[in-house]
């Protein structure tokens, strides 16, 4: 339903226009000694991983709207995934969440996978619910329980998901805990912190040699008086004391009001332990929205530290992206088609940054022209640059567009109740 041929029937509605774009950014930007055609093929090389469980409906302990043609099995989430990476050429991978999505065979969804275009990404444990069976709970945390059982038990988990992960071909391990306490009083700071330090150090020790291990920071929630690895100064102690392999997951909903979240990629970067993102965008909470919806300006100021940090390190500055989102309210696919775009459009505003003059400025306080040398990117339309690197990858001028006109989602709707649903061989 969503081949070549449709994508490029409906990229020729505007194709028009979307060249006079071009051309007349392409002139723009030729007076600031910009060259379009390279920073095209720099957003071509932005790729963000999709989470596996931000394809069905989310919900919220007050409920959940389920929507039509929700992916019923890991497979049809391949699918999913597979539409988003067609239509923007920046999604080609996933991150799996265990055991929410254990695979029954991990090597018959390597080739799926495989057959659809898409790898994995960072897997994810998960010690923060009780499974059915389990011997012991993780009501009063996991890594850092008082009782050594449970904390084995979290071992043996996060073990069993890197175990996966291999055959997946993921080479990452994300460890987001809910270990925290709800009064004061319950829980030892220093003593709970140092037990999930040494069950990290177990994990870390028998982590492959490639593999890296991302800890995830979170202020609250589910824990809501203190949580063990709140903030990300309690997570770069952890990846301090872990090792070369250990280093920090900054999820961008996992901050306090008013933080200044891209400073912390900053000072995260200056340690040498930014591990990579969970992208989503908050107005209050862990709200989990799609990613620029709220303040955009952020997501380009952290990606201005990211390209300022790329400029210098090279090849060696690799943090792993990857999405982190629910959906309550818009169709799944739709908001990852967006918070893709949204990605591809705050990366390219950082890369039109004039960082020569911006150094000139900073060095010499001239605080309004490094602001305005900062603004002058953020206020460029660069929607055409990002049109044009989906199109020279085969994919939408707009995605959103593509999906809706082709009425995929009834596809699914019809397709995905249909008990004989068998699913397509190639798409
Ligand atoms: C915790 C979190 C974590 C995941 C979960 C789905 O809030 O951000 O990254 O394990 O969401
Ligand atoms: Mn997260």
């Amino acid at each position: 339903m969503i081949g070549s041929e449709r994508i490029r029937q409906n990229n020729e509605l505007t194709l028009a226009a979307h060249r006079d774009d071009i051309g007349h950014l392409e002139a723009q930007l030729a007076l600031r000694g910009i060259d379009v055609a390279h920073v095209v093929e720099q957003i071509r090389t932005f790729a963000v991983a999709i989470p596996s469980w931000a394809l069905g409906a989310g919900g919220t302990r007050f409920g959940r709207f389920p929507g039509p043609g929700e992916p019923r099995d890991i497979y049809e989430k391949l699918e999913d995934v597979a539409v988003i990476h067609r239509l923007t050429g920046a999604a080609p991978r996933v991150s799996l969440h265990i055991p929410w999505d254990e695979p029954d065979d991990a090597q018959a969804l390597v080739e799926r996978a495989g057959a659809l275009g898409l790898g994995f990404d960072a897997v994810n444990s998960n010690t923060f619910q009780d499974q059915p069976g389990q011997a012991l709970s993780y009501k009063f945390g996991s890594l850092g329980h008082t009782d050594a059982g449970v904390r084995e038990q979290a071992i043996a988990h996060n073990r069993h998901v890197i175990d996966v992960g291999r055959t997946l071909g993921s080479k990452a391990i994300t460890i987001w805990l809910a270990d925290g306490s709800n009064y004061p009083g319950q829980v030892h700071f220093r003593r709970s912190f140092e037990r999930v330090r040494a069950s990290l150090r177990t994990i870390c020790e028998e982590l492959p040699h490639d593999w890296r291990l991302f800890t995830e920071h979170k202020p609250y929630e589910p824990a809501f008086y203190s949580t063990v690895v709140q903030d990300w100064g309690s997570s770069l102690m952890l990846a301090q004391a872990l090792g070369e392999q250990a280093s920090c997951l900054v999820d961008l909903g996992h901050h306090l009001p008013n933080t200044n979240v891209e400073m912390v990629v900053a000072r995260l970067i200056t340690a040498g332990k930014l591990g990579g993102f969970h992208f989503n965008d908050a107005k209050y909470g862990d709200d989990d929205l799609t990613t620029g919806s709220i303040r955009p300006y952020q997501l380009f100021l952290i990606f201005n530290e990211l390209v300022d940090a790329s400029c210098e390190l090279g090849e060696t500055f690799r943090p792993a992206y990857m999405i982190d989102q629910s959906h309550n309210l818009k169709d799944p696919i739709e908001a990852l088609l967006q918070s893709v775009v949204a990605l591809q459009n705050a990366y390219a505003r950082a890369l039109l940054v004039d960082r020569v003059r911006l150094a000139e400025c900073q060095e010499t306080n001239d605080v309004i022209m490094a602001e305005r040398t900062l603004t002058e990117a953020y206020e460029t339309d660069v929607r055409p640059l990002t049109a044009e690197a989906r199109l020279r990858s085969g994919g939408a001028l707009d995605p959103v567009r593509v999906f809706r006109d082709v009425g995929y989602r009834d596809h699914l709707a019809e397709a995905r109740t249909a008990s004989t649903y068998a699913p397509p061989q190639s798409l």
